[in-house]
């Protein structure tokens, strides 16, 4: 057909290396950047359907996130800055694997199960990290979209969730905000800078702070939002893009290795933050007057919004169900202290940004994040609606009418389409200024069970099957019965194991009493996977 020539010929130029099999995972398209040409373009062509079916713009990001820098990956974006919907991971995997000569009845296949309007314009918005093989990478994307008669917009070098808030502001046609990188920065600093009016008490001190950038593009578009803040946060940028991406730096590398990344001074007491390599993860932490590293990871961060969310909607009167979602990876007592202390509704979800995006959305304020400083806040439209009328409310007393402007930009600054490192910076930051806490304060708030998390490689990950979240096994018969029984040789322990869904390993964790005990039992645990 005369509407797939183009396809056919550009595929030509971006041919796929027979036999190569990939996987649309928890994360997209990741693999090393030299195996994924031919991948980009057919994503560029799935966007493409994508954005005629729902008739809408839909995004398109080229990044390997916190991968080393010689890989690289491609994700989706749906219409609301959400992940791609499951069904189309699944027509993501079937393109990207189709041979050659068969990538146009894979096409057509799509096209029909999904009855897709071909004459339905596309609109696709594609943005890179600073890998150097993302140029090319998302010229193949472009190609893709063109190829099949598609408009798209090159946003260039942007993070993950700018890329993610641009979708959502353009298909809600502005009323999410501009959908411009200048928009972006515009509406998060504006709201950072009303909240931190309400910090009387700030200090100079207090407005500094030091950001590890792992080498990567959020160290790039952190300096471009410090330039709109007003001298109300300064900001110290190491990792600043010049070393290797995401080496020995980064969030990842702070959080699995739990110490300092290379290449930042730190200096006693002073609060320091890490990025990842496309800057939808944060994580904070210090270094004591030991010397002693102390880690403020995601749970930290879910803890601490969700106290001043909480506080804010008691003090502005508004009964709103506020919720925190976790994954099993949550330290124990981040539970623990959330659900007794806080008395907060907690629910666990699988791993994997999607699953805990979609839990939090059945809340009126939805707090999700993974232990790894993936997350952020989802507010209902009811709620929203509510905040805001509250806000304007002539009637009501000072102090519920600060809550609500409080509220109202707490809003603002988020960026709710997807976890996002700058958005989750100005939050905390302006969190610890209004109440008037140091980092070491938010820290104590409680102590992280001590724990361990592993890798093991085994023949076949995937005979492993969990259930209850992921926090069981019950597949192979005997595994979880086996771990029960190590568990219980510990104080206040838990494990489990489950296969990733990113790398070819089995994952394990385990928690105790004692970094010791920790240890070794997560070394038990990995010898009863084998
Ligand atoms: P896998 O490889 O499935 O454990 C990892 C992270 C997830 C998520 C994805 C996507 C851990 C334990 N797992 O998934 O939380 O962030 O990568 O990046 O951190
Ligand atoms: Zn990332």
């Amino acid at each position: 057909m005369a509407q797939f020539q183009e396809v056919s010929k550009q595929s030509g130029l971006h041919p796929k290396p027979a036999g190569l099999v990939l996987q649309y995972g928890t994360a997209g398209f990741r693999t090393n950047a030299k195996l994924l040409d031919h991948v980009m373009f057919r994503m560029g062509v799935l966007a493409t359907l994508r954005s005629k079916k729902t008739k809408a713009t839909i995004g398109v990001m080229v990044t390997a996130s916190h991968n080393p820098e010689e890989d690289n990956g491609v994700k989706l974006i749906d219409p609301m800055g959400e992940m791609v919907t499951p069904a189309w991971e699944g027509y993501a995997s079937q393109l990207a694997n189709a041979e050659q000569e068969d990538l146009l009845a894979a096409l057509k296949d799509i096209i029909e199960k999904e009855a897709i309007n071909m004459s339905q314009e596309a609109n696709v918005f594609v943005g890179k990290d600073t890998r150097s093989s993302s140029a090319s990478l998302s010229q193949a994307v472009l190609d893709g979209v063109s190829s099949l008669g598609g408009h798209s917009k090159d946003y260039g070098l942007v993070t993950t969730p700018q890329l993610h808030y641009m979708v959502c502001c353009q298909n809600t046609q502005g009323k999410y905000g501009d959908a411009t990188v200048d928009g972006y920065y515009r509406k998060l600093s504006q709201a950072f800078i009303q909240l931190t009016k309400s910090a009387s008490n700030r200090t100079d001190d207090q407005k500094h702070l030091i950001v590890d950038g792992a080498n990567g593009i959020g160290a790039l578009k952190v300096r471009e939002m410090e330039a709109h803040l007003k001298k109300e946060l300064q900001i110290s940028l190491f990792n600043d893009g010049k070393g290797k991406l995401n080496h020995q730096c980064g969030a990842d590398f702070v959080k699995v290795q739990q110490k300092p990344p290379t290449g930042v001074e730190m200096s006693p007491g002073e609060p320091c933050c890490s990025f990842d390599g496309d800057a939808d993860r944060i994580v904070y932490y210090y270094s004591d007057s030991e010397g002693q590293f102390h880690l403020l990871d995601g749970d930290k961060i879910a803890t601490l919004i969700s106290t001043f969310l909480k506080e804010l909607l008691t003090q502005a009167g508004l009964d709103l169900k506020i919720a925190v979602v976790q994954t099993a990876y949550a330290n124990g007592s981040s539970t623990r202290y959330l659900e007794d202390t806080m008395k907060v509704l907690v629910r666990c979800t699988k791993t994997g940004v999607k699953h805990l995006h979609h839990a939090a959305q059945e809340f009126d304020v939805g707090v999700y994040f993974e232990a790894n400083g993936h997350g952020t806040v989802l507010f209902s439209k009811a709620a929203e609606e509510k905040i805001q009328q509250l806000a304007e409310d002539a009637g009501i007393n000072d102090e519920r009418k600060r809550a609500a402007r409080l509220l109202q930009n707490t809003v603002d600054v988020i960026n709710q389409t997807v976890g996002d490192a700058i958005s989750d910076m100005l939050l905390i930051e302006a969190i610890l200024a209004i109440k008037g806490m140091t980092v070491q304060q938010w820290d104590s708030i409680y102590s992280d069970l001590p724990n361990r998390q592993l890798k093991v490689k085994v023949s076949d990950r995937r005979v492993i099957d969990t259930a209850d979240a992921e926090r069981r096994a019950v597949s192979p018969a005997g595994l979880q019965d086996a771990i029960d029984s190590l568990v219980k040789k510990y104080r206040q322990a838990r494990s489990f194991v489950r296969p990733s869904g990113t790398e070819d390993v089995v994952r394990v964790y385990a928690e105790a009493e004692t970094q010791e005990s920790a240890d070794s039992l997560a070394h038990e645990v990995s010898l009863a996977v084998y």
